[in-house]
């Protein structure tokens, strides 16, 4: 009796020391075992069997802002005077070359999948998990938090990478959020903030009443009933082999299209200061660039989503990410391919109407990343000071957030009396970011 008791105390211990382990270990490793799991799946992808899509529809339902004009090039009459779009196709036809298919009966191969498959069962406990344990708790957990919280609005942002990446400037876009819609909830779909240390970094939040959920995806879950569902079997299933880079952005470009797909709401990215309340906004995506000439969008972006619940269209995208991944393209599944998507829409179609909107840049892009450096610099003289002025006049008024492009910007010090440092100063909530410090 005594003896059994012992025995399963120690068991306890050594379970949770088990927990505690794989939540704590370095997401590095985590990451680089996915990664190169993607680059089997990048190769055997291509073989997937799609059911084909429905017939197109679409109507652009206006909104007060200026709604801009789809692009109606369909695939093969692209003019060559749109660079954009003619980078599109190149992107979209270029092979994948390198990769080959490795033979399957070579017991090297063999013995690296099941070698994987171990690591794999050891460091990440959502995506291998038969069922049973973490798909209720995904899901009840998801719902148990929405059914507390009575959320005027949801936000999804994801975060699949370490923690250790997770810095101020992440955190800022929480506070922005929260700034422009106290009352609305966050989930936080991460690999990594879902722990103790994740909890703590969002303390100051939730000790203010904000609703915020740091949770791990339940990938299998999540995809679950979605085209994404057989790309994820097969990247599970996949063998690796060495080489290429990170896997992160990639499944984040899908799974901010599946969340809003299962749930509906707005995704944000971590490098977006939002300034106004995006509420009343439904359905929409921001275009990233216009044509100087047509003055229609030449490329969307994805940094910013809102959308209804099964909406037709990120049904549309995921079914594109399933059958065109390519995890060696960079913003093939992101941006370029919300783009393709959208672009092959014919709006003159009368019968159509899939109901959603394309924004101005002004809306979520109100700068290019070729420009996002002079927004970190401080005014050096009156004319830039009246310029600058002039920049957040405008900001203010006509954009609801301003995507900083963190590729380009994250190495920039935040300038006192810069452009960003006054839209974070009027976002923030706590205005103690180390970003807002000057000494
Ligand atoms: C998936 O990974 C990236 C591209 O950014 C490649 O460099 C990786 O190269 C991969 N793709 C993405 C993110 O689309
Ligand atoms: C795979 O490897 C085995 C043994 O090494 C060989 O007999 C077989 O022909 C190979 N198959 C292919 C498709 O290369
Ligand atoms: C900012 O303030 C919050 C809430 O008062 C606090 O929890 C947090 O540690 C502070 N952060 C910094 C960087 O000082
Ligand atoms: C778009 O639809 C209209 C009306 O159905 C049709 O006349 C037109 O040819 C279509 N355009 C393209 C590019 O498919
Ligand atoms: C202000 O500074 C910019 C760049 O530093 C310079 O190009 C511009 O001529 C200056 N303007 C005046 C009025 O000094
Ligand atoms: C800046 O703006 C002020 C007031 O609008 C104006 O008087 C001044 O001439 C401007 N300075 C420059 C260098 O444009």
């Amino acid at each position: 009796m005594e003896q059994s008791k012992r025995t399963e105390q120690a068991m306890q211990s050594l379970k949770r020391l088990i927990v505690s382990f794989v939540c704590c270990l370095p997401m590095s490793l985590l990451g680089l075992l996915i990664m190169l799991l993607l680059i089997y799946n990048s190769f055997s992808v291509f073989s997937l069997h799609l059911d084909p899509i429905p017939p197109i529809k679409s109507t652009i339902s206006l909104t007060h802002h200026q709604i801009l004009h789809h692009h109606s090039s369909s695939s093969t009459a692209t003019s060559s005077s749109d660079s954009d779009t003619s980078l599109l196709l190149v992107v979209k036809e270029t092979s994948l070359g390198y990769v080959q298919k490795q033979n399957v009966s070579s017991t090297r191969t063999e013995r690296r999948k099941r070698r994987l498959k171990r690591r794999i069962e050891l460091t990440s406990p959502v995506t291998q998990r038969p069922q049973g344990r973490s798909r209720p708790r995904f899901k009840t957990r998801i719902k148990s938090f929405l059914s507390t919280s009575s959320c005027e609005s949801l936000f999804f942002m994801t975060w699949i990478s370490s923690i250790e990446s997770f810095g101020d400037r992440e955190r800022f876009t929480i506070e922005s959020l929260f700034k422009s819609h106290p009352n609305s909830c966050l989930i936080l779909v991460s690999n990594s903030l879902d722990c103790d240390r994740g909890t703590l970094i969002l303390k100051p939040f939730t000790d203010k009443g904000l609703k915020v959920l740091p949770i791990k995806p339940d990938f299998a879950y999540i995809f679950k009933d979605t085209s994404a569902e057989k790309w994820f079997e097969r990247l599970k299933k996949g063998m690796f082999s060495p080489g290429v880079i990170p896997l992160e952005q990639n499944l984040s470009n899908l799974l901010r299209l599946v969340l809003l797909y299962k749930f509906g709401g707005i995704y944000l990215d971590t490098d977006v200061i939002i300034i106004k309340p995006l509420s009343h906004l439904h359905n929409v995506i921001g275009a990233q660039s216009v044509d100087s000439i047509t003055r229609k969008w030449s490329r969307l972006n994805t940094a910013v989503l809102i959308f209804d619940k099964n909406h037709p269209l990120l049904k549309r995208f995921i079914d594109e990410f399933s059958r065109t991944f390519n995890g060696n393209k960079w913003g093939h599944n992101g941006p370029y391919l919300v783009s393709r998507v959208v672009g092959r829409i014919n709006i003159s179609s009368s019968s159509s109407d899939l109901g959603f909107s394309v924004l101005p840049p002004s809306a979520f892009y109100p700068v290019d990343w070729t420009r996002i450096r002079g927004f970190y610099r401080a005014p050096a003289n009156e004319s830039e000071a009246n310029w600058s002025r002039k920049r957040l006049t405008h900001l203010r008024k006509h954009s609801f957030a301003v995507h900083l492009w963190n590729r380009e910007s994250k190495k920039l010090r935040i300038e006192e009396g810069s452009i960003i440092h006054q839209l974070m100063s009027d976002s923030c909530i706590f205005c103690n970011s180390s970003s807002l410090h000057f000494s």
